[in-house]
């Protein structure tokens, strides 16, 4: 089994962290994003859709999408659940992960892609416009996020889980993005320092 990695990319860095939580290791194959790897004839064959992280498993068979993948590593592998446990936390677990997968991490991403010189060979065309329209929403959802974590240690409740990880890594990647938490959004930047010093943050 081996994991096509992007190095500092936000969700190869999903997995690493999932991964260290577990208290797993395995073996990475560095995917060079910057000299374009990611669309190399052989690594098309692994992804069509030429992005990281991709899992490669010894019979073949290919996982992509980060939560895919750290969900396949969840069953086997189910202490500590960061899925959760039972209907209604699993159910809540998702909700966190989801909304912070759409309404925070995807929206930074859209300000990097389409402003940074270096995506100009990756995102076609940027649209320095999308970046802009994207910056609103994203205050907007650190203000109601910081609204819930005034009232919990965690994302998604009283327990680390994945949505942690999305969350964390979303709140990292604002600085190649040129972006800031607002100082009001004191709760978050509390959560935010408390999750950036576990040692699967530096996965
Ligand atoms: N939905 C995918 C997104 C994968 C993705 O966009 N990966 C980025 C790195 S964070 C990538 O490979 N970018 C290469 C490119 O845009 O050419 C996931 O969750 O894994």
């Amino acid at each position: 089994m081996k994991l096509y990695d992007g190095g500092r990319a936000p969700n190869p860095r999903r997995v690493r962290v999932f991964l260290a939580e577990k208290g797993l290791s395995l073996p990475l194959e560095p995917v060079d994003l910057g000299a374009l790897a990611q669309k190399s004839e052989a690594f098309t064959a692994v992804n069509p859709l030429q992005r990281v992280p991709a899992l490669v498993l010894d019979d073949g068979a290919v996982i992509t999408e980060s939560i895919a993948i750290c969900r396949y590593f969840e069953a086997l592998k189910p202490d500590p659940p960061l899925f959760g446990r039972g209907a209604l936390e699993t159910a809540i677990i998702e909700m966190w992960n989801r909304r912070l997968e759409l309404h925070l991490l995807f929206p930074i991403s859209h300000v990097f892609r389409n402003t940074h010189p270096a995506m100009a060979r990756m995102e076609i065309p940027q649209v320095p416009a999308w970046a802009e329209a994207n910056k609103p929403r994203i205050e907007e959802f650190l203000g109601i996020f910081d609204r819930e974590l005034a009232n919990r240690p965690f994302a998604a409740g009283d327990r680390y889980s994945v949505a942690d990880i999305t969350g964390m890594v979303a709140i990292d990647f604002m600085k190649p993005a040129k972006l800031t938490v607002p100082e009001a959004c004191t709760s978050v930047r509390r959560w935010h320092a408390e999750m950036a010093a576990r040692p699967s943050a530096g996965a």
